[in-house]
């Protein structure tokens, strides 16, 4: 039995909480600290040319990091599972009613935790085990949650691929008809993570409304375009849309579903929650409706329109330097580079680039012979160097950048050349010293 004085505990028990509320992030915990400040420091000094990336604002940042963090809020706003919902509450609702204004839609779910759960949130409210659906193939730009074979989608489901034309590297919308009218998808996904051209999703529509099909477009990729007015919207045209927020639409990363017939609102709620996700992660919710709110902005609508002038820039040097961008040019943010006549693999790009301090991502191209660990292209984007603040003169100075690195690997193979690397990171260097990534954070 312990004979301490019941205030020798408390007092103990107090000092050993000092530092629980007292100690910075570098103070408890100095070995994840310096990973973070490195992370930062990689941002800063890098070029960042992944397609799915942005670097989101110290607000959005800092709404992550609050004490939303600690709330449980299962439910929905005004009917939880738990007390103390009342900030919870505010905060979704805000989300939500942002989302609704941005995208011009009826409805909107703010709490998926991320696209994958999104998407599924969108199989289970509305197929069975077993159904047919249309998306695009993975090797053409689709999406793992479109139907790929490893995926949920894929093994759960029945999916049936389209793809892009092999002459113009297009969504064949005379392929999707033909097959729509052959396998009666109950639903049809439009939208990809590696697709450069608009959607015609008008085109969509009349297909699905010919089989009877739900039409979804999974806007990931562009929905910082189609909220800045610089990609047509899916709204009126597809039944339900969803996207991740991260990308160009530069919020928190995490996901949102927004229709516009209340028939969907049950079945898609109720697939959230309590179908798939337990309780929301309200501190993202909370930096979704920063996010929301940055984009109602009109400086957001100038960001869009910069998106896609800076990805014709970069597509253009590209060009001008001697590589092929698949199917001759980008309408959105994005690009597919095909290395096959530099003889130059994806994976040594990406590795080679990286030396030389521009991140970017392997990517099958359409019609690869090489493998997804391989792969025969990159991926690059503009989202983020157009928040750091580079325009078209930037970006076709790193798309001569990228074409010395490429030419480098071209004739030395996989090693790349040191001299050229040594000096594209030096002009890297110039680039990101003269439009910097949170100054003072
Ligand atoms: N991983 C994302 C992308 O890079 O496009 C899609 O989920």
């Amino acid at each position: 039995m312990s004979t301490a004085p019941a205030d020798f505990t408390a007092r103990h028990a107090a000092a050993s909480m000092e530092g629980f509320w007292r100690d910075d992030l570098a103070t408890a915990d100095p070995e994840i600290a310096a990973a973070v400040a490195k992370e930062l420091a990689r941002q800063r000094d890098k070029i960042e040319l992944i397609a799915s990336e942005n670097i989101a604002s110290r607000a959005v940042l800092e709404a992550t990091g609050s004490v939303f963090t600690n709330k449980y809020a299962e439910g929905y706003p005004g009917k939880r599972y738990y007390g103390g919902c009342d900030y919870a509450d505010v905060v979704e609702t805000l989300a939500i009613e942002r989302a609704k204004q941005l995208f011009g839609c009826n409805f909107a779910n703010v709490q998926p935790n991320s696209g994958s759960q999104m998407n599924q949130a969108v199989f289970l409210a509305l197929l069975n085990p077993g159904d047919t659906f249309m998306g695009l193939d993975l090797n053409s730009g689709g999406h793992l949650t479109h139907g790929s074979p490893v995926n949920m989608s894929g093994k759960w489901f029945n999916p049936v691929s389209y793809g892009v034309n092999r002459e113009t590297e297009m969504v064949d919308l005379d392929e999707v008809a033909a097959k729509a009218r052959e396998h009666k998808p109950k639903l049809i996904i439009c939208g990809g993570t590696a697709y450069s051209r608009q959607w015609d999703f008008a085109a969509f529509r009349a297909i699905a409304d010919e089989v009877g099909a739900i039409l979804l477009c999974d806007m990931s990729h562009i929905s910082g375009l189609v909220a800045g007015g610089a990609h047509p919207s899916p709204f009126p045209h597809c039944d339900i849309v969803t996207s991740t927020t991260h990308k160009s639409l530069r919020g928190p990363r995490s996901g949102i579903i927004l229709w516009n017939d209340d028939k969907y609102t049950k079945p898609l709620n109720m697939a959230v929650f309590p179908g798939l996700q337990g309780g929301p992660l309200m501190h993202v919710v909370a930096a979704k409706a920063v996010a929301f709110r940055e984009a109602l902005q009109p400086e957001f609508r100038e960001y869009a329109h910069r998106i896609v002038e800076n990805a014709r820039a970069l597509a253009a040097s590209l060009e001008e330097n001697g590589l092929r961008i698949v199917s001759g040019g980008t309408d959105n943010h994005s690009m597919l580079v095909d290395l096959t006549a530099k003889d130059v693999t994806g994976k040594d790009a990406e590795k080679g680039l990286d030396r030389a301090w521009l991140t970017c991502n392997k990517n099958g191209i359409p019609f690869d012979t090489r493998s997804p660990f391989v792969t025969s292209g990159i991926r690059l984007g503009t989202p983020a160097g157009t928040t750091r603040g580079f325009g078209p003169a930037e970006f076709r100075t790193i798309g001569k950048l990228i074409a010395e690195v490429v030419e480098g690997l071209s004739k030395n193979g996989p090693e790349g050349d040191a001299q050229i690397e040594e000096s594209v990171r030096g002009r890297v260097a110039q680039l990101c010293a003269a439009f910097p990534v949170y100054p003072g954070l």
